[in-house]
């Protein structure tokens, strides 16, 4: 060989190693060291040698991960040692069953558990020969699976060169390959924008790439890998660790180069267990990975030698199943709520199921357009979904078992409960009753509103009591809770006369309130407090802002044509302001707002700048109050910035102030601060 030809190989190999380093701390450790411009500079030099000297490219060249033929179909591939399955448990008891026959079996109640996250993707063994890639294949009956090696070499987080230099001749690995929850969902957008089939979970998408008979399609398919085991291994360096412990095989494929899922533990005891299950089922939402459960194994080797196997499944191990988060059921009917505004939610009534730890029998159906692209009928037999503690939802319907005859839902063009026109207007996905406060739903709905903490704050009235209330007819419009007498309120269910009187009392002392409350209270779409207070500040008068025209009320900081358009209509209507004619007439009242030069609001002048993600408050919200107080609010941090509110998440904005040396609020500091301001 010349020296330039060796040169030449040094450096290939070079960038080979650096090249694997950098992936391998993105893919696997999740901890980039460079910019992915870098990488992809020195990744450009590497196929320009390669180009040039085609006799350099090595099979595990970091460039030749995609490529090959497209192939007719995928080659059978028995394992040289079988792949076992895993037996479940589906509740703390069967956990009990297995550990005691373990602690008989073992004749200790002494071991270590190692826990691990249950994947839900696909089971692969990998076949490495003196530490090249040499075979991928999947699990199929446990026997002889499929050989996906094309596919699973597009596989970042999978080495096709493990690291170090003490692996054994043949070493197989074994493991889950998964789709996480982030790329399924932006698979399926592509998926959509092209007008192609969605997967229905990240499984199904995950096994539909592995089988994909060109590997420049799979190589576009967000897949990762974590082991779990190993399979064969044969040659040099096969003694310790991997006879000793399960956890040091697993310690042993991660310094080899290989990813294992950082949520597995060693443990204790059977206590540790139960509490890792309880405490990754109320993580697994946050999980960027789909899950099924946890599996607990024995962590000595010895140990799992002694305890053997039961059919195909070893005696050592179990899968600690969660609750399924889809169950199969039949819809039996569909409702339409009304809500305060009126809008207009179709709900399905379920014969009761079993799903995500609870039994369901309502699910939301959105509206009819989610109705339409579901194409769910009642009578059909339906995917209900829960996921955490999100409501429940119908998926889709199983058509094969659709009943003949069945028709597709139409939502009523009428309010079900006060037969008022319903409308779709502007676009919006939901219709709504035009019934306004002549509707009981509405009524009930608004009545809830105005009683409620932030509006009139009536201590003691709550949802069940108006919803009975209005039921009874005891009270049409919420002008009559200030005429409801002790005689009737203690004659109610479960109403004794303590309740009776603390109720009067509430009622009599909501009757002192400010401005803005009152505004609120009134339920008006789309005014919230913020809002509220900008109206009320702007106007001072209640009878200002009832006979403001649409133009001026657009004058309001942080008041748009919608909101405007919104207050405007409410006051037109007759009914609403007989209601607050009746509410004065009864005594509610408060303190006149003393006008306020601009440059006496609290925050005059300041200029804020709002960034990042808020949690308590939405931050249109916020920045109406800000707007309100004073406050001039910017998009970008500068010189001229007074204070920087920095919500989650706050990235290059809350840097520059930093830098700027600006004052940086966070979240809980500006509401403080807004009740500071607002009880002055
Ligand atoms: O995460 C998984 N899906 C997972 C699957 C895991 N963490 N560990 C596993 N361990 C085994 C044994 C103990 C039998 C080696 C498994 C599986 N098996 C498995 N996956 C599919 C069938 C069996």
């Amino acid at each position: 060989m010349t020296d330039d030809a060796d040169s030449l190989l040094k450096q290939v190999e070079q960038l080979h190693q650096t090249l694997n380093y950098h992936s391998h701390r993105y893919y696997v450790l999740d901890d980039p060291e460079i910019p992915d411009i870098e990488y992809d500079k020195l990744f450009r030099q590497l196929e320009a040698i390669e180009a040039k000297h085609p006799e350099l490219i090595s099979l595990d060249s970091p460039t030749q991960r995609v490529g090959g033929k497209i192939l007719d179909g995928f080659e059978q591939v028995t394992h040289t040692i079988p792949m076992l399955s895993l037996s479940n448990a589906f509740s703390t008891e069967e956990i009990e069953e297995f550990s005691k026959r373990l602690e008989e079996r073992l004749k200790t109640n002494s071991f270590q558990i190692v826990a691990e996250p249950k994947l839900d993707g696909l089971a692969i063994s990998l076949r490495y020969e003196k530490g090249l890639l040499m075979q991928a294949t999947t699990r199929g009956d446990g026997q002889t699976g499929e050989d996906v090696s094309q596919n699973v070499r597009t596989i970042m987080a999978i080495p096709l060169r493990l690291t170090g230099d003490d692996y054994p001749d043949v070493l197989e690995v074994r493991g889950e390959i998964f789709m996480p929850k982030a790329g399924f969902a932006k698979l399926n957008q592509l998926q959509i924008d092209k007008g192609e089939k969605t997967f229905a979970n990240p499984r199904n998408a995950a096994a539909g790439s592995l089988r994909q008979l060109d590997s420049k399609i799979a190589a576009t398919r967000p897949l990762d890998m974590f082991c779990y085991g190993i399979g064969s291994v044969e040659g040099e360096n096969t003694e310790n660790p991997l006879k000793t412990s399960h956890s040091q095989i697993l310690q042993q494929l991660k310094s080899w180069g290989l990813a294992v899922c950082p949520e597995v533990k060693l443990l204790n005891n059977w206590q540790q267990c139960i509490d890792y299950y309880d405490s990754i089922l109320s993580r697994r939402a946050d999980l960027p990975y789909e899950i099924d459960g946890v599996v607990y194994k024995i962590d000595s080797i010895a140990q799992q030698q002694q305890a053997g196997f039961i059919s195909r499944a070893p005696r050592w191990a179990i899968a600690h199943k969660f609750p399924a988060e889809e169950a199969m059921t039949r819809l039996l009917n569909i409702d339409v709520q009304v809500g305060r505004t009126g809008a207009l939610t179709p709900v399905a009534r379920l014969a009761p199921v079993f799903v995500g730890g609870v039994t369901v029998t309502n699910a939301t159906l959105h509206n009819q357009d989610e109705i339409d692209r579901k194409d769910v009928r009642i009578g059909d037999m339906v995917i209900v979904r829960r996921a955490g503690d999100v409501i429940p939802e119908v998926v889709k319907p199983v058509l094969s078992e659709r009943p003949e005859n069945s028709k597709a839902f139409r939502m009523p063009d009428h309010c079900p409960i006060c037969h008022s026109l319903a409308e779709r207007v502007n676009d919006e996905a939901k219709s709504r009753c035009t019934g306004g406060l002549f509707c009981p739903a509405q009524r009930k709905e608004a009545i809830k509103h105005f009683a409620s903490r932030k509006a009139m704050d009536i201590d003691g009235l709550g949802d069940k009591l108006v919803e009975q209330m209005v039921d009874d007819g005891m009270i049409h419009t919420i002008a009559d809770l200030f005429h409801l007498s002790f005689k009737k309120i203690s004659q109610m269910e479960r109403m004794g006369a303590k309740s009776a009187t603390n109720l009067l009392a509430a009622i009599e002392a909501s009757k002192a309130t400010t401005l803005p409350r009152f505004i609120y209270s009134l339920g008006i779409r789309e005014v919230g407090e913020a809002t509220a207070l900008a109206l009320a500040n702007y106007y001072r008068h209640l009878e200002a802002i009832q006979s403001a025209k649409s133009e001026d009320l657009q004058q309001v900081p942080d008041v748009g044509p919608i909101v405007a358009h919104n207050l405007e209509t409410f006051f037109a209507q007759q009914h609403n302001d007989e209601v607050i004619d009746k509410l004065l007439e009864a005594g509610i009242h408060w303190p006149e707002i003393i006008p306020k030069e601009s440059h006496e609001l609290p925050l005059a002048d300041k200029i804020i700048v709002l960034t990042g993600s808020l949690s308590i408050m939405n931050r249109n919200d916020a920045k109406a109050e800000l707007i309100a107080l004073g406050a001039k609010v910017s998009g970008s941090v500068s010189k001229k910035t007074d204070l920087v509110i920095a919500g989650e998440k706050a990235g290059s904005k809350l840097k520059k102030a930093e830098e700027l040396g600006i004052e940086v609020m966070d979240e809980a500091g500006m509401i403080a601060l807004f009740k500071e301001y607002n009880n002055s």
